[in-house]
């Protein structure tokens, strides 16, 4: 769903609030699951969705705007931020890459949650719960279940590019959690982070599963890290999941599945692209190319153009030649070291506290407790 669709914006402080369709939440919420509706329960209570960007419309508010689509295609190596990837039909795309066989990242780390959860919820008892890169939400449940087993209290503040997904994951979790409550972030990680309130249950955990810190590279990596000790409070809580180095084989399967839904997936971004900026990328005329880079220990994804052609990006008044076989990097998905992984937490006050894999060693989850800041550095 686009957000034109969203009722009654309004600005409230430096940020859109929408709360929306709250008639449609609140009659789902007394139709079917009457029994839980007691007053307190009460939709308009538990939902708020704070639209911080908004990445489907073009948009005067955000001035820099694009700024990073010109960067990036202006150079003599031409590169597309992952985060172009996520409009509403690129999510719905991820999710299916998600049930894909071939991807197993998934699937293992659902595995390593499911199996370790309530660990997890004993060792930081009654928490927030900030999720970064939310999506579906899908591994989100195995959490909330774990607390919900606990009887604490469930807050959930899910962050997104996306709206759509946002909004439908945060309705059917409401369904499903009747005592849940929601705060929805549009935005990205690193305005969001900035702009956390203080939590409300006695500590949080900031969690970012799925190996998705593998699309930075190490300094983007160690800024990240930085910016989440920032938003953390001494005693909080990092839950991480990354992918783990193993055979290229297997690796370059995940990346170049049968069905193709990977590549359509990196080629969406560009049809994103002509949406967003008014461009006429000619999606026929690119194609998907995925390896694994050994020496860097990363798959590297990129677009390569069929034929000399030049693409123009009208709202950012860019025109860009591509000569017949050259490529745009969409996408460098890191594989961890462990040790290496851990090491780089310390050394931002992030200490590990455990860390789970499961039995064939392909993924890891680790839970960090933020330290005094200055100990460890
Ligand atoms: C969401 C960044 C973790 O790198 O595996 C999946 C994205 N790209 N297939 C990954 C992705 C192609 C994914 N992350």
């Amino acid at each position: 769903m686009s957000l034109k669709h969203l009722a009654n914006p309004y600005v409230e402080g430096n940020f859109y609030v929408v709360f929306w369709e709250e008639n449609k939440v609140r009659n789902v919420n007394q139709s079917a699951f009457g029994a839980y509706s007691k007053p307190r329960f009460l939709t308009e209570d538990r939902l708020q969705i704070k639209q911080l960007i908004n990445l489907s419309v073009p948009s005067k508010s955000e001035e820099d705007a694009g700024n990073d689509v010109i960067q990036g295609l202006t150079q003599s190596f031409k590169t597309l931020p992952p985060k172009y990837f996520y409009d509403d039909p690129g999510s719905k795309l991820f999710e299916q890459i998600c049930e894909l066989p071939e991807y197993y990242p998934t699937r293992t780390e659902t595995e390593i949650l499911r199996q370790y959860a309530g660990e997890i919820a004993q060792i930081t008892g009654a928490c927030e719960l900030v999720e970064l890169g939310s999506g579906s939400s899908t591994k989100t449940r195995t959490l909330l279940n774990a607390y919900e087993a606990l009887n604490y209290p469930l807050r959930y503040l899910p962050i997104d590019v996306s709206s759509g997904i946002l909004k439908s994951s945060a309705e059917q979790l409401l369904r499903d959690y009747p005592s849940l409550q929601i705060l929805g972030l549009v935005s990205t990680y690193e305005l969001a982070l900035q702009q956390l309130m203080p939590t409300q249950l006695p500590t949080r955990m900031i969690f970012f599963l799925g190996s998705t810190l593998g699309n930075l590279n190490r300094q983007e990596c160690e800024a990240f890290f930085s910016q989440i000790t920032a938003a953390l409070s001494v005693g909080e809580y990092f839950l991480l999941g990354v992918d783990l180095q193993k055979s290229k084989q297997l690796l370059e399967a995940a990346y170049n599945d049968n069905q193709g839904v990977t590549a359509e997936f990196n080629l969406n971004m560009l049809k994103h692209l002509n949406r967003r900026f008014e461009g006429n990328f000619d999606t026929e005329q690119f194609e998907h190319w995925a390896f694994y880079n050994e020496n860097l220990h990363q798959i590297e994804m990129h677009l390569r153009s069929l034929r000399a052609q030049t693409v123009r990006l009208k709202a950012l008044d860019l025109s860009v030649n591509f000569e017949a076989g050259e490529t745009i990097l969409t996408e460098i998905s890191r594989k961890f070291n462990l040790n290496v992984v851990q090491q780089e937490l310390e050394a931002k006050s992030l200490k590990p506290l455990q860390v789970w894999t499961d039995s064939k060693q392909w993924f890891g989850v680790i839970l960090c407790q933020m330290q005094p800041k200055g100990i460890n550095q």
